[in-house]
């Protein structure tokens, strides 16, 4: 944690009892700080609940504030523990994760049970496939509060008006409340002690192409051509389960994936990186590597009268590694490294939560997976436990050990991994998608405030599988979704099997061509997409944010959930948006691409009064240089100003920490007839003279644009007259 930023940290111990929480005089709005709370509860023990959420303990300890109104009352009876806590005012409540539902959370409820749920309703409250107990609280007033209870156990968490309940079925847990003066403060305070992501290689943030699956190199180099053939922006084509042979992990299918080396050789010639799945169940045959290394190394989750325990998944009979144990996860990042040395760039690992398809126990007592009391090894700092404790950490650990044997295995390039279940904190290993949604105007609806969610919970990187999964998808609502995902921060396309192609030439012609737009307009923005990971990656501001970030006091704002921001400075309001809530201020519609403005599929872009939009050319791939020319969007606020800022690196590897970067701050100032934009501001060491030979700037302004050009050492001018 960053302990500058933090102003002060208190570590309080506090009885549980079953009587109302004290009376705590309201907290003044000019008493809030930059202040972080521990509560720890009288009885607690980390041996019982170890955290696997935080990245580190505030270090410093003291009183609770005497205006502190947030207190927890713990609650311990029948072995399972709760917090209560009683709000004050009128509180608008976000967080929990990966949840079905609105975006405010207000009278919501939901079970933090990673489970395996295709096809979710769309109602709120329904167990999904991650874990993120974690509540954000906006005032009236426009200042924040955020609870982590850090805890992995079983649990519900409630989120009334007036209480936030979470009720655990295990051991005493911390709490730990963030109190600061605006939500985006908050969402610091929560990367200060959950960490973040990590830089994402740039083309990570291209547009990726999935199905389940692709299932011969044959078909995925069709693909592959079919992008470049029709000019359609793509990086990343993915190998869903059918590559392997018979679904044993780390194989290939000696038919259809007989050269694994040479399918992705000719993916990198056409600019493409491939990514493939991994997932945790490893088939039980005694003549599977992985199955008989994994045994020999003692790996594998054993019941508790020592046999291994066993459950189905895909490929029959599966043992699972014990990812508890430091031993087993060091085992499992070393099995990368001869399945990356094909020149694989990056994994998807899927049904971690982990997902098991037996039917011989009752539903209650394994929820679709291991029974509650199948035990976990643990080891250094975790302690052993039941999976009741490690289940919802599962998919989290296992995150943790694929990326540190993938980066073990190419230490020069930052590691690309996805999971479907993950832990509030495992931002720091993966990035995530919303699971197995479907074909339905119901869900691209929901795909908003699902991603917004997560996004407010810690994990920006993340997005829905684009067009539906389950179901067949029609032109009509692939147009709609590619027309605002193409501006969410993980965009890829997937399918399942047995539903018709969702490739976007596969709707005919005119809806190829849409497909094309929305694609272009992204790529042309993913110099500004890359600069906002990379503020991410260093202080937890989601990239997609709630168009209440705009303007923290405006209570129309806070329950908007068909808009959104990208960034700051970029309003994206969907095609199926229906009198949304906008913010106020001035915003100017932007212009990108040529035929989105006929287009009735693209989301509508603005940019904000006083900002500044760094754009680059249409490309095929993000790996391409984009920045010559470079374009700036200006849009002036009303004192005629305006700024915005531009990261560039190589786009892979880890030069950028050690100050092969350049971070350049524009200002635009308006004088007279005139509006000059300079460079105020320049970080790192990189030298981008020759990335960027020339600017463009177009100003928009009462609905009319200017343009300009010029270079990075002079500035640009632009005429008004
Ligand atoms: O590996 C197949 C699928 C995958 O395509 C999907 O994205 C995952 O969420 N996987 C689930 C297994 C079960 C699909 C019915």
């Amino acid at each position: 944690m960053n302990l500058k930023a933090v102003f002060s940290i208190f570590l309080i111990s506090v009885c549980f009892t079953e009587s109302i929480a004290q009376e705590i005089p309201l907290l003044k709005t000019s008493l809030v700080g930059n202040r972080i709370v521990e509560f720890v509860p009288k009885g607690f023990d980390k041996n019982k609940t170890p955290s696997l959420i935080l990245v580190s303990e505030p270090k410093s300890k003291g009183k609770v504030p005497y205006d502190w109104s947030l207190v927890p009352e713990f609650i311990f009876k029948n072995n399972k523990a709760s917090a209560v806590l009683n709000l004050k005012g009128d509180i608008s409540l976000y967080g929990g994760g990966e949840v079905t539902g609105p975006l405010l959370r207000n009278g919501q409820s939901i079970k933090l049970w990673n489970t395996d749920t295709g096809a979710y309703s769309v109602e709120g409250g329904k167990r999904l496939y991650q874990t993120h107990p974690w509540v954000m609280g906006v005032r009236k007033d426009g200042s924040a509060f955020g609870i982590i209870f850090d805890s992995t156990w079983k649990a519900e968490l409630i989120t009334n008006s007036n209480q936030i309940i979470y009720n655990s079925e295990g051991a005493l847990f911390k709490v730990f409340i963030i109190d600061r003066k605006s939500p985006q403060e908050v969402m610091k305070g929560l990367s200060e002690l959950t960490g973040t992501i990590k830089l994402p290689p740039r083309w990570a943030l291209g547009y990726h192409q999935c199905r389940f699956s692709y299932d011969s190199e044959k078909r995925v180099m069709e693909i592959a051509d079919t992008f470049r053939e029709k000019k359609i922006p793509c990086d990343v084509i993915w190998m869903d389960i059918d590559y392997m042979q018979g679904y044993r992990v780390f194989t290939f299918d000696s038919i259809r994936f007989p050269n694994p080396k040479v399918l992705n050789d000719n993916l990198h010639k056409k600019g493409f990186k491939a990514v493939y799945m991994i997932d945790p169940g490893v088939k039980v045959d005694k003549d599977y590597s992985v199955y008989k290394s994994g045994t020999k190394s003692d790996v594998w989750v054993k019941k508790n009268n020592g046999d291994e325990y066993h459950g189905k998944v895909w490929p029959g009979d599966c043992v699972f590694p014990d990812f508890t144990d430091p031993k087993t996860r060091n085992w499992w990042g070393g099995l990368y490294k001869g399945f990356l040395n094909t020149g694989i760039d990056g994994v998807w690992n899927d049904m971690n939560e982990p997902a098991v398809n037996d039917n011989d126990f009752p539903e209650d007592k394994r929820l679709g997976t291991m029974p509650y009391d199948t035990p976990h090894k643990g080891g250094e700092n975790l302690p052993q436990g039941s999976h009741l404790l490690y289940h919802n950490a599962y998919g989290r650990l296992m995150v943790e050990a694929s990326y540190n044997g993938i980066l073990k295995t190419n230490p020069t390039k930052r590691p690309f991994l996805l999971t479907r279940s993950n832990l509030l904190g495992g931002q720091r290993y993966a990035a995530t998608w919303t699971g197995d949604n479907f074909a339905s105007w119901d869900h691209l609806k929901l795909s908003v405030p699902m991603s917004l969610t997560l996004g407010l919970s810690g994990q920006p990187f993340n997005g829905p599988d684009i067009g539906g999964f389950l179901g067949d998808t029609s032109g009509e609502l692939w147009a709609n979704w590619l027309g605002f995902g193409a501006f969410m921060p993980f965009a890829r396309g997937h399918a399942c099997a047995g539903t018709n192609n969702k490739e976007p030439w596969a709707y005919g012609e005119a809806i190829e061509k849409t497909s094309r737009i929305a694609l272009e307009r992204r790529y042309r923005l993913l110099p500004y997409l890359y600069t906002l990971f990379y503020e991410s990656s260093k202080n937890g501001i989601p990239v997609m944010a709630p168009v209440f970030f705009a303007d923290t006091k405006d209570p129309l704002l806070r329950a908007e959930d068909q808009v959104f921001l990208l960034g700051e400075n970029l309003l994206v309001v969907p095609a199926f948006a229906k009198e949304p809530a906008l913010p106020s201020g001035i915003w100017e519609e932007l212009s990108l691409v040529e035929g989105e403005k006929t287009d009735k599929y693209q989301a509508k872009l603005s940019i904000k009064g006083g900002s500044i939009i760094p754009a680059g050319k249409i490309i095929q791939k993000a790996g391409e240089n984009s920045f010559d020319p470079l374009s700036l969007f200006v849009c002036l606020d009303a004192k005629g100003i305006a700024t915005g800022k531009l990261y560039i690196d190589s786009g892979d590897g880890f030069g950028f920490e050690k100050g092969d970067y350049s971070l350049l701050t524009f200002n635009a100032e308006k004088k007279n007839d005139t509006v000059i934009v300079r460079i105020s501001n320049v970080e790192g060491k990189r030298n981008i003279n020759d990335e960027i030979k020339k600017i463009n700037a177009s100003l928009f302004l009462g609905g009319k644009t200017y343009v300009g050009s010029g270079t990075l050492k002079d500035g640009i001018m632009i005429a008004l007259k």
